[in-house]
C-alpha cells in the first residue's frame, strides 16, 4: 500500500511529523518518512497520537488507549506475508527477516509451510478466543511475527510462563506441557504484544474481549497467561531499536495504529 497516501492523508500524523520537524532543529537526526526512520518523537506522539491518554491510569487509561488504537487499517491474512517482510526485516540484510524465537536471519522469500521455512506466528494464539485468520485480531500484525515452522508448531497455543526444557532447534526457548518461555531477547516483545491485544480487543467488534490472566491451560478461552510473568518480562526486556522500528513501520505503512506499550512501557504497570 502507498506510504504517500497512508502518511500524508492523515492530519494527525501530519501534525506529529510537523512537531518532529520543529524538534529536529535542535536534534541530531532530522525527521524522515522513509522506512526505518522514526517519524515522530515520543514527545510529539504524546502531544498528538496519545493526547487523550496522557495523564490517565487504570481503566481510564485502558479505555482511552482502546479508542486511540482502534482507529486502524485492517489487513487480509494474505497481506500479512508482505507486511512481515517489512516489519521484521533484518537491519543487517534487507533480503531477510529475523525470526522471533530462533533469532535466525532468513530469506524473506523462504516463507511457507515446509520444515525449515518461516511462517506467520500468532503470538496471541488464535485459538484463545477462536478468532482464526479472518480480518481482525488474526491478521493484526502487532502480534504476528515470522517464526520457524517447527518452533511455531512446538509453541502451539500454549500460554507463556517460565520453565520447561530448552528447545534443541531454538536455544534459549523453553517449553513444557502447558507453557512456552521465549528467549530473553524477545520476552518483553512477547509481553507487550499480548497486552496490546488485550487493549485493542474489548469485545466491541465481532470478536471476543481478549484479556490476560495469571493462569496457563487457558485453552480456547479468550485469555492469555501468565500476566505476572508477562509484566516481569516487560520490565526485564525493554523496547529496543528493532521493536521500536517495527512499531513505526506498522504505524507509517500498514495499520496506522501503534502499540502503546512500546512507546510507554510504564503503561503496563499503570493498567495492570
Ligand atoms: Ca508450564
Ligand atoms: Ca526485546
Ligand atoms: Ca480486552
Amino acid at each position: 500500500m502507498s506510504r504517500r497516501h497512508s502518511f500524508y492523508a492523515r492530519p494527525l500524523l501530519a501534525a506529529a511529523a510537523a512537531v518532529t520537524v520543529l524538534a529536529g532543529t535542535a536534534a541530531a537526526a532530522p525527521a524522515d518518512a522513509s522506512p526505518g526512520r522514526y517519524t515522530a518523537t515520543a514527545a510529539a506522539l504524546d502531544d498528538t497520537y496519545y493526547q487523550d491518554a496522557v495523564g490517565k491510569t487504570g481503566a481510564e487509561l485502558k479505555a482511552a488507549l482502546h479508542t486511540i488504537i482502534s482507529d486502524q487499517t485492517k489487513l487480509s491474512y494474505s497481506q500479512v506475508w508482505d507486511a512481515l517482510k517489512a516489519t521484521d526485516e533484518d537491519p543487517a540484510n534487507s533480503s531477510n527477516v529475523v525470526l522471533l524465537y530462533t533469532g535466525r536471519s532468513q530469506s524473506k522469500n523462504d516463507n511457507g509451510g515446509n520444515s525449515g521455512q518461516w511462517n506467520r506466528e500468532h503470538v496471541w494464539a488464535k485459538s484463545h478466543g477462536d478468532f482464526g485468520t479472518s480480518t481482525g485480531p488474526g491478521t493484526d500484525i502487532h502480534h504476528l511475527r515470522p517464526t520457524d515452522v517447527q518452533v511455531n508448531s512446538t509453541r502451539g497455543n500454549k500460554d507463556f510462563d517460565n520453565g520447561g526444557s530448552e528447545l534443541g532447534s531454538a536455544p534459549g526457548n523453553f517449553t513444557d506441557s502447558d507453557s512456552f518461555e521465549p528467549r530473553d531477547e524477545v520476552k518483553g516483545d512477547v509481553a507487550r504484544m499480548i497486552l496490546y491485544m488485550a487493549v485493542r480487543y474489548e469485545g466491541t467488534d465481532s470478536f471476543a474481549d481478549l484479556e490476560p490472566n495469571d493462569q496457563v491451560n487457558n485453552g480456547s478461552a479468550p485469555k492469555m497467561g501468565k500476566l505476572s510473568v508477562l509484566k516481569q518480562w516487560s520490565q526485564e526486556d525493554p523496547p529496543d531499536t528493532f521493536e521500536k522500528r517495527r512499531n513505526d513501520v506498522i504505524f507509517d505503512q500498514f495499520q496506522h495504529n501503534r502499540n502503546p506499550f512500546i512507546d510507554h512501557p510504564e503503561w503496563v504497570g499503570a493498567i495492570w
